[in-house]
């Protein structure tokens, strides 16, 4: 969809007078995030002459995941992004937020004191608070990516993806795939934008950063999960262990392989990471909605879900668990042993 001449002039102006510094923030390292700012970042920069002005981006949590990895390397994008701890107030001026809107993002929050007011919010998540004033731009809608509106909006202003902008058409790519599910859970526009991308981008390109390398551990984590799966009445329930806090993406793709099992409507994949259990949960039964499945069976825990447009659950959260001193001593395999006795017992109870 594209901007109406009022909203193209408005955004043309606030980027135009901006003075100072441009601090862009995202509150979570993944494909869509990265696209998002590094768009952002070009169409400033095509749109502000430098004059000394710098451009910076801020991200809060960890680059854990292996494709962000091979995203963050393949780009040198740490040379261009600064950790959300060194945000100062010299920072805080100038803020563009994207893939989130949320200036009381508790992941923001974590790292530093500084209370964000941004000027212009690009996101496509719901439920913002933000709201748009004269001297704001905030564009938020329900689509696919943030990395899809960010395409709209460089369409907009008149901009292609040509040689200047390959890896800025790369990252947002990639930010669609990535989000969307590799456009199985997508909207037009998320379709329009990716082939507009993807046309301009080589074909050898792309592959290479959808075929990123899986670490070692990775391969380890999912025997271990194929050797602990237990499965009933359509439930299969599995661990992985005591893991480090780098491998915790695991359960993740580890439950988005194992619920099309056939045969399989619900799992739930656990490890154990800093003497909590963290939990990855998908549902493919859209009769039982997976957060209240969840929050019914454990009580204990922080878990909620989400629904995807074709009406599959993805979830988790953390568990806290009244173990006493088992807790804090070292997790042994008795620890290991009681937790996965107790989990089986509450998913699999009818
Ligand atoms: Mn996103």
């Amino acid at each position: 969809m594209n901007l109406t001449e009022d909203r193209i002039t408005k955004f043309r102006g606030l980027i135009e007078n901006a003075t100072g510094n441009i601090s862009i923030v995202i509150a979570q390292v993944d494909p869509d995030a990265l696209g998002a700012a590094r768009g952002i970042a070009w169409l400033v920069n095509q749109l502000r002459p430098k004059n000394g002005l710098e451009v910076n981006t801020f991200y809060a949590g960890s680059i854990s995941h292996p494709q962000n990895q091979a995203i963050v390397n393949r780009f040198d994008l740490l040379k261009r992004m600064k950790p959300m701890k060194s945000f100062s107030v010299c920072d805080n001026h100038n803020v563009i937020l994207v893939d989130s809107s949320s200036v009381t993002d508790g992941r923001l929050l974590a790292q530093t004191d500084q209370r964000i007011d941004p000027f212009i919010v690009i996101d496509h998540h719901r439920g913002s608070e933000i709201k748009e004033r004269d001297e704001t731009f905030v564009w938020i809608e329900d689509v696919g990516s943030a990395s899809t509106i960010l395409t709209e909006l460089i369409q907009s202003l008149g901009f292609g993806f040509g040689d200047t902008n390959q890896t800025v058409a790369l990252l947002l790519a990639l930010g669609i795939h990535t989000d969307t599910g590799s456009l199985t859970d997508c909207f037009e526009r998320d379709r329009l934008a990716y082939n507009v991308l993807t046309s301009a981008v080589s074909n050898q390109d792309l592959t290479q950063l959808f075929r990123y390398p899986l670490p070692q551990s990775h391969f380890v984590n999912v025997e271990r999960a194929l050797r602990n799966k237990v499965v009933q009445g359509g439930k299969l329930v599995t661990h992985i262990g005591k893991i480090s806090s780098s491998d915790g993406d695991d359960l993740s793709s580890i439950a988005d392989d194992l619920i099309r099992m056939s045969g399989v409507t619900l799992v739930v994949v656990w490890g154990i990471i800093d003497k909590m259990v963290r939990i990855s949960a998908r549902n493919a039964d859209i009769t039982n909605p997976l957060d209240i499945f969840l929050r019914e069976r454990l009580p204990s825990s922080s878990c909620g879900a989400k629904l995807s447009s074709d009406g599959r659950g993805i979830g988790g959260g953390n568990l806290t668990l009244d173990l006493g001193v088992w807790m804090i001593e070292e997790t042994t395999e008795e620890v290991v042993s009681l937790v996965s006795k107790w989990i089986q017992t509450k998913i699999f109870e009818v």
